[in-house]
């Protein structure tokens, strides 16, 4: 499916001015928490490319034993840790086996292939789940004129196909039969909280597997910045490096750190209450003619509007002036994320208004 990055509109509103927008556009949009914004004011902070920062140590040592793994490190964005992680599992000319959607083939600027060198072997999975058998097939022959394969990479929840959750038993199995071919296995799980809490499971249990593991802070957990990348120490050192060489050694990153310590501590519990919003919104929306909406068993919502008559940049354009900010994944299907700052009753209000919109 081509995808687009949602862009923001702009609110050429026909409501009084002082009414907030409702923006379902990502929950990268969320706001720090109180608590937040008084620990990033009173962090302790040292020199972090020294690895002296204290706040950053504490959060690194926190994410590495929340997931049960030797070690953690701390980056400025959910694309660095990922492209790091590319970078640190493969050479040059090799490819990287992935279902098409995946946020790291799609939306982080080619940098796969400007940094790493290596080609993406993309399949299509239901519902963005892939299986050991479709994986199998696609692993490269020996040959030497052929791209090798050189990892394998999954995504849970999976944004673009709608916030799904990987299957478990898939997962592992991937995890164990890449392992035996001596394939590492990647999870992109920026939302993995999202999953872990739909699911009632620790992050550890659902990511036990994977030799790598790189989650947001800076999502629904609502830190201002930050994705951590987790694994093994030897992993974690090289990715230290690479971290550095793509400009991301920061200094007094204790500011940052700070309140990604707060998000990984106190907002995983609040999740499911984006999930429960998320369906209601879903049930609503599945009830308007010319809209198809698909599973909806996290924070996003992904939805063809082709019925409509309207493609994604008029339906956004429409919302936007009614104060909800929204964009199409593509010309036909949009996407709304639940979040900290969208309420049930702004819920409501998103069906009223997309109600309205399609009536016209
Ligand atoms: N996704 C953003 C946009 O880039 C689309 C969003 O609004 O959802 N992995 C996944 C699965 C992601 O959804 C994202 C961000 C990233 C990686 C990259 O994280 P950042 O934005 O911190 O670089």
């Amino acid at each position: 499916m081509p995808t687009k990055l949602p862009q923001p509109e702009t609110a050429q509103s026909q409501e009084p001015k002082t009414q907030r927008a409702i923006d379902l556009r990502s929950d990268t949009v969320t706001q720090p928490t109180q608590a937040m914004r008084r620990a990033m004011a009173e962090a302790e902070v040292g020199d972090d490319v020294y690895g002296e920062d204290p706040t950053v140590n504490r959060l690194q040592e926190r994410a590495a034993q929340i997931f049960e793994r030797e070690a953690a490190i701390f980056v400025p964005s959910g694309t660095m840790g990922n492209q790091i992680a590319v970078k640190c599992h493969t050479h040059h000319g090799q490819e990287i086996i992935c279902e098409e959607r995946a946020h790291f083939i799609n939306l982080e600027s080619a940098t796969m292939a400007a940094f790493s060198g290596c080609l993406p072997r993309t399949i299509q999975g239901e519902d963005g789940a892939l299986t050991w058998t479709q994986i199998q097939k696609k692993i490269a022959p020996p040959y030497y004129y052929r791209s090798q394969t050189g990892l394998i990479w999954l995504e849970n929840t999976l944004s673009l196909a709608g916030g799904t959750i990987f299957p478990q038993h898939n997962a592992d199995e991937i995890c164990d039969s890449a392992h035996e071919l001596g394939l590492p296995v990647h999870l992109d799980g920026a939302r993995i909280f999202n999953a872990a809490a739909a699911l009632g499971q620790p992050v550890a249990a659902i990511t036990r597997k994977f030799d790598s593991i790189m989650f947001c802070l800076s999502k629904g957990l609502c830190a201002p910045v930050g994705s951590m990348l987790v694994g093994g120490k030897a992993f974690i050192d090289k990715a230290r490096v690479y971290r550095k060489a793509l400009g991301g050694g920061m200094r007094q990153a204790g500011v940052l750190a700070a309140a990604g310590l707060i998000a990984l501590e106190t907002m995983p519990a609040r999740l499911k209450e984006d999930h429960d919003n998320a369906r209601a919104l879903a049930e609503g929306l599945a009830e308007i003619k010319g809209i198809k909406i698909g599973k909806t068993p996290t924070n996003i919502l992904v939805f063809d509007i082709s019925g409509t008559g309207m493609n994604t940049g008029e339906f956004s354009r429409r919302l936007a002036a009614k104060n909800v900010l929204a964009a199409g994944i593509d010309n036909e299907v949009m996407r709304f994320v639940t979040h900290h700052d969208v309420s049930r009753d702004d819920c409501s209000r998103t069906l009223e208004v997309v109600r309205e919109i399609c009536k016209s």
